[in-house]
């Protein structure tokens, strides 16, 4: 086993990592951005380093800050977490150059499943049914009219570098092919920096049902059940559960052995998830991912396998404890996100601020992972998953009843949360009776008349002054060291004003009033312009798409007029305020 493992990430993710490297009697070190100086991964972690930096790019994504520090702690092995660099090839490779353990898959099986088009024929490769479809490069729409006159309609023209649906259009019919393809490609250019697309016949109504496998290097490979990830919207999970509802026993069980010929297929080693689409009793191999990913702790309560724990282990040259016939899935499962969004009327608008207050559920078969505690900030930086909520019953039944009933007692304040848009999920008969799929969601659950009131907490319990950086030379056992504190700014001799600062924490003057600037609430990429100058526009018409805290969102007119200008095309990076067009 390794003797100290640095985690490349933060949050809940950061967290769990820690607690399993803890069990193990593993060191940890963590990293952390300008942000998240105090923040629960750093709290809990044996040591800490400073990455610098506020925006991801800045901080958890800095190469040579990372490398850096890695080297500087001594640490033998890297766990990367989800997002960030858990799927990023170069990294895997730059660390291992080292001689240290990436905890993660080889990055030749990280590049395959990368590129969409070679998953694609990696199932192809080993047996496994992918949704009709071809891996050659779309140049020309007229080969997506081809494709659709001999498969059918609709089809779906997807980035080949793509990924979380992005990128993904689809055309009803031969009209729509050229105008579905160029969409394609622009807005793959935007999010991923390339534009090589390919197509599928494109099922109408499918549920999302995932396996999760793991794999040593000896050759052994197994598959720990499904999970169903349906309830979503915009490609944002919404809530998970374990095992996948309604799906018979010999379906799962073949399910299962084609996520293991596929990650045989490409030589896959650590935890693993392979995607399938489930319509009609059958079902597709979609893509794998080659990472731990933020639902997997549904699956540990259904199989009792430590997942971190497994992939440490692994990662380290052990050999799996367990083969496929040791593995009993027991009872059911579900994994509430709960994330710093706003669902009022269905919006879901990112709410980052500071948790003035947060309770979290307790009782039989509940558990909440998170990496935040009452008085941390969600950043709107980074990822909003605030924590998740993970619940086991004997039966899908009583697990949903367990939810609702933890949910009901969990409580924050100071952000707005998913957690009504929860709760109408949980509560639904549609979700009750396993007739909801991907589409569920955002075509047939009503959240319009859902209100989210934003809980202000007091504001006075949550740590409102401003801390400045003070360098001090010290002295330790004759020793002498340079330390950095961060202390009050009223505490130092020089420095801003003494007393409390409210932060503009709440909806950062995104929300203006009737003006006719539209602006964008935080910083983001813009992925799409809706209107062209002369369009007229109503109150609430959305203009530019942006994309931020992961999420695709709409930036609505505030007034109605005639739109005179536009400052921001399809791809461009704006900050918070940032005026992106005129209305007057
Ligand atoms: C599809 C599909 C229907 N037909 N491919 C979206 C995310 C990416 N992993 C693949 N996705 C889809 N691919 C074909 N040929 C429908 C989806 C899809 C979806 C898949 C999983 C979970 C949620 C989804 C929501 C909308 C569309």
């Amino acid at each position: 086993m390794f003797s100290k493992v640095l985690i490349a990430n933060r949050g809940e993710i950061a967290v769990r990592v820690i607690r399993a490297c803890r069990e193990l009697g593993v060191a940890t070190v963590a990293v952390y951005s300008d942000l998240d100086r105090d923040a629960l991964h750093v709290r809990l972690a044996d040591e800490a380093f400073a990455l610098g930096g506020q925006t991801a790019a800045e901080s958890y994504l800095d190469t040579e800050t990372i490398l850096g520090v890695i080297e500087k702690s001594g640490a033998d092995a890297v766990h990367p977490g989800y997002g960030f660099f858990s799927e990023n090839a170069d990294f895997a490779r730059a660390i291992t150059d080292k001689g240290v353990t990436f905890i993660g898959p080889p990055p030749e099986a990280i590049e395959i499943m990368g590129d969409k088009i070679s998953a694609r024929e990696a199932a192809e490769k080993v047996g496994v049914l992918s949704v009709p479809g071809s891996t050659d490069l779309l140049t020309d729409a007229t080969q997506v009219i081809a494709f659709g006159e001999e498969h059918g309609w609709p089809v779906a023209i997807k980035a080949a570098y793509g990924g979380g649906g992005r990128g993904m259009k689809v055309a009803g019919s031969a009209d729509e092919a050229e105008a579905q393809l160029d969409s394609a490609r622009r807005e793959s250019q935007a999010y991923f920096g390339r534009d090589e697309c390919y197509m599928e016949r494109y099922l109408t109504n499918p549920r999302h049902v995932e396996v999760q496998v793991l794999a040593d290097r000896h050759g052994n490979c197994v598959y720990l059940g499904t999970r169903d990830c349906s309830a979503q919207r915009r490609h944002q999970k919404l809530i998970e559960e374990a095992p996948a509802p309604a799906i018979p026993d010999e379906i799962i069980a073949a399910m299962g052995e084609a996520a293991v010929k596929v990650a045989k297929g490409c030589d896959y080693v650590n935890a693993g998830t392979v995607e399938f689409l489930y319509e009609d009793g059958g079902f597709h191999y979609l893509e794998m991912n080659t990472r731990l990913q933020v639902e997997h702790p549904a699956t540990e309560l259904i199989t009792g396998i430590d997942l971190v724990e497994q992939q440490l282990r692994v990662a380290a040259g052990e050999t799996l404890p367990f083969s496929q016939v040791d593995i009993e899935v027991r009872g059911h499962a579900i994994e509430v996100r709960i994330n710093a969004e706003d669902p009022s009327g269905g919006a879901f608008l990112p709410s980052p601020g500071p948790i003035t207050s947060m309770k979290t559920p307790d009782g039989f078969g509940t558990r909440f992972d998170t990496g935040y505690e009452s008085g941390d900030e969600i950043s709107q930086y980074y990822d909003n998953l605030i924590g998740k909520l993970v619940v086991w019953g004997h039966d899908r039944p009583t697990a949903i009843a367990r939810a609702l009933r933890a949910l009901d007692e969990l409580e924050i304040e100071g952000v707005a949360t998913t957690i009504p848009a929860d709760v109408a999920i949980l509560s639904h008969p549609d979700f009750a009776a396993v007739t909801h799929s991907t589409k569920w969601v955002e075509e047939t659950l009503d959240l319009s008349s859902l209100v989210a009131p934003r809980v202000e907490g007091d504001a006075d319990t949550a740590d409102e002054t401003p801390k400045v950086k003070r360098d001090l030379d010290v002295e330790v056992n004759g020793k002498r060291f340079s330390v950095s504190m961060w202390v009050p700014e009223s505490a130092g001799a020089a420095g801003g004003a003494p007393g409390r600062v409210r932060r503009s924490g709440s909806r950062g003057g995104a929300v203006g009033h009737g003006s006719g600037d539209v602006t964008v609430p935080m910083q983001g990429t813009i992925v799409n312009v809706i209107v062209s100058v002369g369009d007229e526009v109503e109150i609430g018409d959305p203009i530019v798409i942006l994309e931020a805290m992961k999420m695709e969102n709409n930036v609505n007119a505030e007034k109605a007029g005639t739109i005179t200008e536009i400052r921001v095309a399809e791809g461009d990076s704006v900050g918070g305020g940032d005026v992106v067009a005129v209305i007057e």
